[in-house]
């Protein structure tokens, strides 16, 4: 035991320093991530889901109930001040706030906005948090952005970050150097992910991240999601009626179709496994991002559930399907829509972890 706990330190300390917050059955819980928050101008990436972002939040979760989390990269402070930004989304900030009249809303920090702590001025500063323990029953989620896990100290050492932002702000910026700080790169998100994996099954932990980008829903890519489902579907069919063999059949036409079509538009994203080892345990999810070009992902707690979501455009996202059969639902004739990816219940999860982990 003792010779395992000193192998993720910086992610022991975020357990142990964490802001307790007790869940009960009616909770409801937002966490979305990754907003990268600019001047709205032509390089602010959260410029184009900007009314997406602020319908989903007023006139969908606010009126639903649901309590805020920020989980980091709120604002991109290696791009911009924290006045140009705070500047121009002014009533963003409104909303955010608003959230605590529905429970609480908090705001975790990521490498991207660590610097706000220092700012005296900063209007969620009073929100501001490295990490979140949500007390479920006996069960623990864990929320923080998932920098800490990196093995690039820059990421990880407040003194060093702040140098990195400056050269960034001030030199790599003028000079045109582009992408030199992005967490994309597929083979260091994977090690990212598969520490914050083995930590989260040692402790027997769910962990909720965002900084990779990646959505995952119990520790599963779009990609491993999707192969699992097929695998699932192979071993009913054997024993499966003729008339289930044929919705068989065709549930795994759609589901090789919608893999293709992840290794024909999904380039950037990454297409690498997120399977760690043999056996998946569900102990690790990510929000994913609010700049996808196509849209928005966020995870919902939602009392004794847990979900993936995704907003999009009706125009962008049509394309999209969910292999869940799941339905896109309108918000009023906003022309945004929310599509439930993937779900289930928190005490499955939390079996699965005990089980396996
Ligand atoms: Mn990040």
């Amino acid at each position: 035991m003792s010779l395992h706990q000193k192998k993720h330190p910086f992610l022991e300390k975020l357990l142990e320093t964490a802001k307790s917050v007790t869940l009960d059955s009616s909770s409801k819980v937002l966490v979305l991530s990754d907003l990268h928050m600019g001047n709205g101008g032509r390089r602010d990436e959260f410029r184009r889901n900007a009314e997406i972002v602020r319908s989903m939040l007023q006139d969908y979760y606010l009126p639903g109930k649901y309590s805020l989390v920020l989980n980091g990269d709120v604002e991109e402070l290696f791009k911009f001040s924290v006045e140009s930004i705070t500047g121009c989304w002014g009533d963003i900030y409104d909303l955010f706030l608003e959230f605590r009249k529905n429970g609480f809303f908090w705001k975790i920090y990521g490498n991207h906005d660590s610097d706000l702590a220092e700012e005296p001025d900063y209007r969620l500063k009073s929100h501001l948090l490295e990490s979140i323990r949500f007390n479920y029953g006996n069960e623990t989620m864990l929320l923080f952005h998932g920098h800490q896990a990196s093995i690039l100290l820059w990421e990880t050492y407040p003194l060093v970050s702040r140098a990195v932002v400056l050269f960034l702000r001030y030199i790599a910026k003028p000079m045109g150097i582009r992408n030199f700080s992005t967490a994309y790169n597929s083979r260091r998100r994977f090690a990212i992910e598969k520490s914050i994996y083995e930590f989260s099954n040692q402790a027997k932990i769910v962990s909720i991240i965002g900084h990779t980008h990646r959505p995952l829903f119990e520790s599963l890519s779009k990609v491993d999601h999707l192969n699992y489902r097929i695998e699932e579907l192979c071993r009913l069919y054997p024993s499966a009626h003729s008339r289930e063999r044929i919705a068989i059949r065709e549930q795994i036409t759609d589901l090789k179709a919608m893999l293709d079509a992840c290794f024909t538009e999904g380039k950037r994203i990454g297409l690498r496994s997120g399977r760690y080892n043999n056996i998946v345990i569900p102990s690790v999810f990510n929000s994913g991002c609010a700049i996808g070009k196509r849209g928005v992902t966020a995870l919902e707690i939602d009392g004794d559930r847990i979900r993936l979501v995704y907003w999009f455009k009706e125009k962008q996202g049509r394309r999209f399907v969910s292999d869940r059969s799941n339905q896109a639902e309108q918000l009023g004739n906003t022309g945004f829509y929310r599509i439930v990816l993937n779900e289930d219940h928190l005490d499955y999860v939390f079996s699965r972890i005990h089980l396996l982990a």
